[in-house]
Formats: structure tokens, C-alpha cells, sequence
């Protein structure tokens, strides 16, 4: 199966209850780049990337526009297959991960299309029919976010991941006690992620006044240092993820025993056949994680999904979608959502999903 066609889209996603708050910024909109490809045997296959801003990480939804008008033109021709379609891709740019991401997720959706195999079936088969989500409180006052959690508890979500830092410590303190007290004993996971927003200084002061709370600490500071020097210093485990900006990264954090775990996300990691590869390394370090992306609609929440349907359940920590906080779906017949805490994993091949093209704005570009 060779690529004959490439379609850009840009799908607006204003938060729903916005802003999306996390310690270095806060985002009320999000513009994400959708991508179909059409293969030489008449199937077709979506793609996704969303940036959450353009301060999280080094990626930017015009930038992904830029990147796909640098590489597009170059990959009409190439084969779908990963291989292939993963050494075109770097001939043609190096890096910008969070573009080829897209492109590998369609070319994952047009080949379970043209295979009647869904997604999780090509990345090696489904352990379960639902995956466990994971609910994001944003950074919010210790009443707020120990409201929110308990809300998010009660709707069956079995993990709860706690917006902290860019404040006083002393308030993320507060704000993690309350949220602890709110779901102590009901059987929810508790992570306060900094998004690389505290310093080590913070960090310590937290996990000792923090001893008695079993949370995992994801991603407190900037460097990826940071955390190696913080690992036997503090009470509580420790988990990457901003610093995951590739798979090599991900690759020596998970075999050098740098971390205890990952926030994992397709993009950072340049699309579901990486991801794998990933994937398979944390089942062999025994390394839990989630399968995530930073934002999206129903093309990425369904890659998300698909993959962590293969990950052992006492290794994924949770499949995190954007779902609810996106008003309405591109495919409104098969769009995914969390439920009870649970995302149901698409049966339908490929993504299992469709997007309603009158629902989206004329491509922004097209290559063929
Ligand atoms: C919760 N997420 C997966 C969604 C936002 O992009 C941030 C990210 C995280 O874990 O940092
Ligand atoms: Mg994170």
C-alpha cells in the first residue's frame, strides 16, 4: 500500500469549562492538525496532533502545518508500512516527532481498514475490552480540587492526576492533603504532576510533607537531571514524561533504572510504531505507564486507546483523552468517551473510527 493522497485539516477545540490549567500555562483553545491519507488501494486513514500550546513542549499546531507541507510532498509514493514510512519520513525531516506522529497513526488506521484488523491487532492484540482512564484536576484551591476529585472518584475514575506547582509549595501542600483526604481508602491512585514545574527544592519539601500519602510524583522539574538526583532522595515514586522527547530518552530512562515510571505519549514519541517499541521495554523493566497524548479529538484519543488495550493492566497506569473536555466528536457514531472511568476500545478495523468531513473545515492543504 503506497500513500497517493495527503489531506491537512485544522480542527478547532475550545476547552469545554476552560481553562486547561497546568503550572506553566493555561490553555482556553486548541488548535489540532488532522491528517488523511489515501493509499493506492482506495483505503483512507486519519491521523492526528494536537499541541496543548505552544509552551508545554517543542511543538506548535502551525508548526505541525509547517512540518507536513516540508515532508508531505516527499512521502506521495511510500509505502504505509511502518518501516518504510518511518525512514522516508526522517529522510525527508529530522525530529518533529509530534508531526510524524500523525502520519504513522493514519498509516496505522488505513491498514487496519484495508486488513479488517483494528488498530490494538496490528500494535500485537488486546489484552481487555476497556482500558482504565485517568481524570486531570487542574491546579486549583485545596477545596476545589478536593470537590473535583471526590466528583471524579464517585464516576469510577481509578486514578486521579493532581495539576501542581508554578505557586507557593506550601499551597500545592494543602491542595494534595485535602485532595488525600477526600478519596483516602476508596481505592483511587493518586500522581501530582508539575509538568516540569517545581524545583527540586519543592520536591523535597512536598514528599516529606507528604510521607503518609502513597502518590507517585510525575515529572516535578525541568531536566531530566533533576530527577535522577531526586530519585533516592525522595519518599515517593517517580515518573517521566516531558523529558520522554523521544524514544532513545525513553529507552535509557526505562533500562538505567532512572525513573519508577512514564507518562507516555504518542507524539512525544513519534507515533504508535515507537510507541511499541517503548512499550515493550517498560514490560521488560517491569516500568508502568500511561498511553496518552497532550490533547486531540477522537483520531487520537482512539490511537491512545489502542495501544494501552495492549499494554499488561498492572503496567498501564491509564489512558488520559481530552474527550471530556471537548464539546461533540469528529465521528459522532463511534467517537470515544470516558465512562465509569473507562474508555471502551474501538472493535471497528483500524481506529474504529470515521470523521464526518462535512463537520470539518476544506483542507488546509492537499498533496498528491
Ligand atoms: C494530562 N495530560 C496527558 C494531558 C495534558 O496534555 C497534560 C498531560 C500530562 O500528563 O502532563
Ligand atoms: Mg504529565
Amino acid at each position: 500500500m503506497k500513500i497517493t493522497e495527503i489531506h491537512v485539516f485544522k480542527a478547532d477545540l475550545p476547552v469545554v469549562n476552560g481553562p486547561y490549567k497546568m503550572s506553566h500555562s493555561s490553555v482556553w483553545a486548541l488548535n489540532s492538525i488532522l491528517v488523511k491519507i489515501v493509499c493506492d488501494n482506495g483505503f483512507f486513514g486519519w491521523g492526528e496532533t494536537c499541541p496543548v500550546g505552544s509552551s508545554y513542549n517543542e511543538s506548535f499546531s502551525s508548526g505541525a502545518a509547517a512540518a507536513l507541507m516540508e515532508m508531505a510532498p516527499g512521502l506521495i509514493g511510500t509505502s504505509i508500512l511502518p518501516i518504510p514510512l518511518h525512514t522516508r519520513m526522517d529522510q525527508l525531516l529530522k525530529g518533529h516527532n509530534y508531526v510524524k506522529a500523525a502520519i504513522d497513526i493514519a498509516a496505522h488506521d488505513a491498514l487496519g481498514k484495508s486488513l479488517g484488523l483494528s488498530v490494538s491487532d496490528l500494535l500485537g492484540g488486546a489484552l481487555v475490552d476497556r482500558v482504565p482512564s485517568y481524570y486531570a484536576l487542574n491546579l486549583a484551591t485545596p477545596e476545589d480540587a478536593s470537590r473535583q476529585a471526590l466528583e471524579k472518584c464517585k464516576e469510577g475514575y481509578p486514578r486521579l492526576q493532581l495539576k501542581v506547582g508554578g505557586r507557593p509549595v506550601e499551597q500545592d501542600i494543602a491542595t494534595i492533603r485535602k485532595v488525600w483526604e477526600s478519596i483516602d481508602g476508596k481505592g483511587v491512585r493518586l500522581v501530582i504532576d508539575a509538568n516540569r514545574g517545581l524545583l527540586t527544592r519543592d520536591v523535597l519539601t512536598i514528599s516529606k510533607a507528604c510521607i503518609q500519602i502513597p502518590l507517585v510524583i510525575e515529572q516535578p522539574c525541568e531536566n531530566v537531571d533533576d530527577l535522577r538526583a531526586l530519585r533516592p532522595l525522595v519518599h515517593h515514586p517517580i515518573y517521566m514524561d516531558e523529558n520522554t522527547v523521544n524514544p532513545n530518552n525513553a529507552l535509557v530512562g526505562a533500562a538505567t533504572g532512572l525513573v519508577d515510571g512514564f507518562g507516555l505519549k504518542v507524539t512525544q514519541l513519534g507515533g504508535l510504531y515507537p510507541m511499541r517499541a517503548i512499550r515493550d521495554i517498560c514490560a521488560l523493566r517491569r516500568l508502568p505507564h500511561t498511553c496518552d497524548d497532550t490533547w486531540g479529538g477522537d483520531i487520537m484519543a482512539a490511537a491512545c486507546t489502542h495501544i494501552g488495550a495492549t499494554v499488561a493492566p498492572n503496567l498501564l497506569e491509564g489512558v488520559w483523552i481530552a474527550a471530556p473536555y471537548i464539546e461533540g466528536h469528529y465521528d459522532f457514531e463511534n467517537g470515544l468517551s470516558v465512562e465509569s472511568g473507562h474508555i471502551k476500545v474501538p472493535t471497528l478495523p483500524g481506529l474504529g473510527i470515521i470523521p464526518d468531513e462535512s463537520g470539518l473545515s476544506q483542507p488546509i492543504a492537499s498533496y498528491s
